[in-house]
């Protein structure tokens, strides 16, 4: 009898989802089938990124979001595609989406029962279409408490970041990447379009500690808080022994900025400025879920003061501060916040 030893070339995501369910506490499937909707629709949303400089896809849609920008038409796909992805698979049963102003319930019998909801920035650096730089899918998962029962409320959104099961983002870039965790660790899957699956790339993936590059967008200068300031100022310093004046990397697409310092090692901050008091970024479907995935790599996610993780939710479309990276170079920002901007918190 001829004996045949599996040598495993790859495994899909669809493949690893399987094999690590049990590390779910909720093992029957429920996830593993949230996070395969998940991975089919940015197999989808990929492909016309793809080609948004082709296809008549490009350009305002016309609308304005809830956030007062102009919609892109790619911007108003990826919305539908991800919330009819989610809404075929059964498992989530509302949505709360940066383009909606409100929740987004899934009306379908096959879901009434679903015990996930689902915040998501369905195309994050959607400004950055036009000029070809990469953009990002950002998505937080979150169990509903077992005494809610009944239609969606809010409450089941309003849940803290370390409440999370899962949260993970897409980066549409020189390749289409995944990274998720479920709360044990960080993997990264890239698409291989020829098989068209998300193939492990990226296994447990760790931030470095420390980092030599700082993402933020200096032309706010003159509104930062001082101790940001006093952070910039220590970043280009002359400091051979660690690797002083960092470099400065800001591409204007959070995904992109901080997958690359997920890899390298860096810090991004968008602080609040004199025109955000609170900042730009959302705490719902941008901050907490790029935090969960942070603090499982080793690093860390605050809002200069406070971890990310455990502020409390008051609406969908919060902002919040948010310095998020390396866990050294988190900590030094959080020293110089608290000495010269503490009583701005
Ligand atoms: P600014 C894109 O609009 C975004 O939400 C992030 O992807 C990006 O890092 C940031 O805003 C850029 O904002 O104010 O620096 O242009």
């Amino acid at each position: 009898m001829q004996t045949h030893t599996p040598a495993r070339r790859f495994i899909t995501l669809g493949q690893f989802i399987i094999e690590r369910q049990s590390d779910f506490p909720y093992a029957k499937g429920e996830l593993s089938r949230l996070l395969r909707d998940i991975g089919i629709a940015a197999k989808i949303v990929n492909r016309e990124v793809n080609k948004a400089g082709l296809a008549d896809i490009l350009g305002d849609h016309g609308d304005v979001n809830v956030q007062g920008e102009d919609q892109k038409k790619l911007d108003v796909y990826a919305n539908e595609q991800f919330i009819k992805a989610l809404g075929a698979g059964g498992e989530c049963i509302a949505i709360a989406s940066e383009e909606n102003e409100d929740l987004i319930e899934i009306d379908s019998k096959v879901s009434k029962n679903a015990r996930y909801v689902v915040c998501i920035d369905p195309l994050d650096g959607s400004s950055n279409i036009d000029v070809n730089v990469s953009i990002g899918t950002i998505f937080s998962i979150y169990r509903r408490k077992e005494e809610m029962e009944g239609p969606t409320r809010l409450e089941d959104f309003l849940q803290k970041g370390v409440e999370q099961v899962a949260a993970g983002y897409v980066i549409y870039g020189s390749s289409t990447m995944l990274v998720y965790t479920t709360g044990k660790g960080v993997n990264g899957f890239t698409l291989d379009p020829s098989i068209g699956e998300f193939c492990l790339s990226h296994p447990d993936m760790m931030i470095p500690e420390d980092g030599a590059i700082y993402s933020i967008n200096e032309g706010n200068y003159k509104h930062f808080p001082e101790g940001v300031k006093e952070f910039l100022r220590y970043c280009q310093e002359e400091d051979k022994a660690s690797k002083r004046p960092y470099s400065t990397r800001y591409i204007g697409s959070l995904v992109a900025d901080f997958h690359r310092n997920m890899i390298k090692g860096g810090i991004y901050i968008y602080p609040s400025t004199g025109k955000a008091k609170n900042g730009k970024l959302r705490l719902l479907y941008e901050c907490n879920p790029l935090a969960f995935i942070i603090e499982q790599a080793g690093g860390k996610a605050s809002d200069g003061f406070r971890r990310i993780l455990d502020l409390q939710p008051e609406t969908l479309h919060q902002r919040t501060p948010l310095f998020i990276g390396s866990a050294n170079m988190v900590t030094k920002a959080e020293e110089l916040m608290a000495k010269f901007s503490a009583v701005q918190a």
